[in-house]
């Protein structure tokens, strides 16, 4: 199954580049899945619409999120945590589509973590200027466990920093279809997403989406 999936690596575009100790870069890799997933984004869109969050300082994020799956990432006065409920509708989160699930669990294992098994999945949309300011995710209470994301339409810059907000970050251009896996020490480092910049995707309607699949449950309850 992992070789069906990676069979395009090592042949043109496709490689697996390590970024960092726990961090790969599976180029393409979710290429062939694109369509299937943002249309499984859409009906998740419609059930759980994208929404700009606000930061526990009362400004309102330029990313627009959603979450499908058993928990999902929110964001409010109260600060940040996982929640089994959409706060906007009451009700529970879109379940987290077969293709969603699969894709993750596969590009987890290639890149060494085995057995895992995503049980939230944030969904980012980022128009032309909205930015994701340097941050660690850390209300995961399984911090063992990785988050694979999945980035689809717009490229984008993305920042690479150290376990202190201070150290320098490196860049990296993240386009439709890379998928990196971020486990092990690389679990905990401070990252960002740059300005967005215009580009022409109608696929995605000229936004970038990305997905990161985590497990926000409780830890030995994979
Ligand atoms: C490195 N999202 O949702 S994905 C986030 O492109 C987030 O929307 C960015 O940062 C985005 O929290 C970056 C890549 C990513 C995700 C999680 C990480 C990199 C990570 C966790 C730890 C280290
Ligand atoms: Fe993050």
């Amino acid at each position: 199954m992992i070789d069906d999936l990676f069979s395009r690596l090592d042949s043109e575009d496709q490689r697996r580049e390590i970024l960092a100790d726990g961090a790969m870069l599976l180029h393409g890799c979710a290429h062939a899945q694109a369509p299937a997933l943002l249309a499984a984004v859409d009906e998740i869109a419609a059930a759980a619409p994208f929404r700009r969050m606000q930061t526990p300082g009362a400004l309102r994020m330029s990313v627009a999120m959603s979450n499908c799956g058993a928990l999902g990432w929110i964001s409010g006065r109260q600060g940040y945590r996982y929640s089994p409920l959409d706060p906007d509708s009451g009700r529970q989160w879109p379940a987290m589509p077969a293709v969603f699930c699969e894709l993750a669990q596969k590009a987890a294992a290639a890149a060494g973590f085995p057995g895992f098994t995503p049980d939230a999945c944030l969904i980012n949309r980022y128009e032309p200027g909205s930015k994701l300011s340097l941050h660690q995710d850390k209300d995961e209470p399984d911090l063992g466990a990785p988050i694979v994301s999945v980035s689809l339409g717009l490229p984008a810059v993305f920042l690479f920093g150290g376990l202190q907000r201070k150290e320098p970050t490196t860049r990296l251009l993240l386009a439709h279809g890379d998928v990196v896996v971020w486990g092990g020490p690389a679990r905990r480092r401070y990252h960002g997403v740059q300005t967005l910049k215009q580009g022409l995707f109608p696929e995605t309607g000229n936004c970038r989406i990305n997905l990161t699949f985590r497990k926000a449950g409780p830890p030995g309850r994979q």
